[in-house]
């Protein structure tokens, strides 16, 4: 079989929608890029077919004679692509069919297959072009869900991730080739400062644990939070909903029991994508239908990442209110809010007493007028660790968080060894590991196993 990346292969780089998009990009990499397009292409009159150019044509059909469609092409040459590769990009008419006709058109010559998921990037960073980190930011601009993940993703192309590993991995490097003279040459140098290079190590262990505390906070912008609407027949989890999406989604009636099945919606606060959960109010009945609704509110408290738990202040804190606290996992944050405040308050308040650190201080709010909105949504914020965001530029995918954490470990490692007093043979062994996971991050130190493994979580056509 040919090296991998002497395949030439294509793929449709555009997103995919029926009926839609102006135009589509399909994507042509490798040595026989050029080749192909030239063999499926009609460019009438004299153009300029250079590196960096761009003709115009059309896709012609086997015999060459009836046209497939009407396009531009772009001709990237080695190494001036993204994949540093030979890159031809057809861009045709959008919609399904169409694109899909041209991409065929592309596939039925010789030498050409379909990309594999992630395969133009992964050429790319084989290539050199761009870093391990810098293509795993282009998979997470694609996939970001608001305008703050966006611009974290953006830090991460821009080249901040390595721009933060890198002097890291070469202050270890430093350490490490320190250790190995000492014990290659032990005679002739002076006595390895000890306290010294492991303070140095220490440094290097508070920066990783600064760049993973960034990452957990920043990855409530990346994968958003789950927060499920939870409370008593008609204390107003429906219109909460509706309030702060900002449409009608739910049915609100003053009917207690109107929610019947779990509701989703989708919004943003603050940057933070949010799925919304409203169901419905749990209490004892003998409806099938409500029965199944109440079953499936159960449910969603599993899986929340907070709850928020609703009352009437009209009717006041009641035994069943609390009944259904207790029913909230323990190690869930929860939110305590209680509603309708623009009518005459019960005394009947939420006890003090109860609270424990995953219960915050309850909120009062009017889903009617709206009263108490902002507050409740920073506390939301706040219950889920994602209220101090503004401060972070960088976030580190759950790959690279993993790999920082696991240099954290085996520079602790390090740490026991000087205090077991162990030769320092057994230094460098945890400081090779602790290089090893940090360039893992960068792309310095990776098998093309594991890029593989990267890479297929990518989308087809990147
Ligand atoms: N005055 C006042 N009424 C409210 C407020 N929020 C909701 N309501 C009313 O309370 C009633 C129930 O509201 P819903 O939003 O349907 O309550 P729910 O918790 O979804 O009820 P179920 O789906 O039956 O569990 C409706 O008549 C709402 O108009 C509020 O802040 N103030
Ligand atoms: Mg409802």
């Amino acid at each position: 079989m040919a090296d991998p990346t002497e395949e030439t292969i294509a793929a449709i780089a555009t997103a995919l929608s029926p009926n839609e998009g102006g135009i589509a990009v399909v994507r042509i990499s490798g040595p026989d890029a050029e080749k192909i397009s030239k063999e499926i292409l009609s460019i009438p009159g004299k153009q300029i077919w250079a590196s960096h150019h761009i003709v115009y044509g059309y896709v012609t059909d086997q015999d060459g004679k009836d046209h497939i469609d009407e396009v531009l092409v772009l001709i990237l040459k080695s190494p001036r692509s993204f994949t540093g590769e030979d890159v031809i990009e057809i861009h045709c008419h959008g919609g399904l069919v169409n694109v899909e006709r041209v991409l065929q058109r592309v596939l039925s010559q010789p030498g050409v297959r379909r990309a594999l998921p992630g395969e133009f990037s992964k050429r790319a960073v084989l290539n050199g072009r761009i870093d391990l980190t810098r293509a795993e930011a282009i998979s997470q601009l694609i996939a970001a869900r608001s305008q703050r993940a966006a611009q974290l993703a953006m830090t991460g192309l821009d080249g901040g991730i390595q721009a933060q590993i890198n002097p890291l991995r070469e202050h270890l490097l430093n350490q490490l080739s320190e250790i190995e003279a000492r014990i290659d040459f032990e005679e002739d140098l002076p006595a390895l400062n000890e306290i010294e290079i492991l303070s140095q190590l220490n440094e290097v262990k508070a920066g990783l644990s600064k760049l993973i505390d960034e990452a957990n906070k920043g990855q409530v912008l990346h994968k958003g939070l789950q927060v499920a609407l939870i409370g008593l027949p008609n204390v107003g989890k429906s219109s909460l909903l509706n309030r702060l999406s900002g449409q009608e989604r739910a049915i609100v009636t003053s009917h207690p029991g109107t929610t019947r099945d779990l509701l989703e919606s989708a919004i943003i606060l603050q940057g933070v994508p949010i799925t919304l959960l409203d169901t419905a109010g749990i209490r004892t009945t003998t409806n099938a239908i409500e029965k199944e609704g109440i079953n499936r509110s159960h449910q969603a408290l599993g899986s929340a990442d907070v709850v928020v738990l609703i009352f009437d202040l009209s009717i006041g804190w009641s035994e069943e209110d609390a009944a259904l606290l207790s029913k909230i996992p323990i190690d869930v944050p929860k939110l305590i809010v209680g509603n309708k405040s623009d009518l005459k308050a019960s005394p009947k308040r939420f006890p003090k007493g109860t609270q424990s650190s995953r219960i915050l201080p309850d909120i009062r709010i009017s889903a009617l007028n709206g009263e108490g909105e902002k507050e409740f949504i920073d506390a939301l914020l706040r219950a889920c660790g994602a209220s101090d965001l503004n401060g972070i530029v960088l976030a580190l995918n759950d790959r690279q968080k993993d790999l920082a954490a696991q240099a954290i470990g085996s520079l602790e490692k390090i740490q026991q060894t000087a205090e077991n007093r162990l030769p320092l043979d057994f230094w460098t062994i945890d400081l090779r590991e602790a290089i090893r996971s940090l360039g893992e991050i960068t792309g310095q130190e990776v098998t093309e196993e594991l890029l593989d493994r990267i890479f297929s979580r990518f989308c087809i056509g990147k």
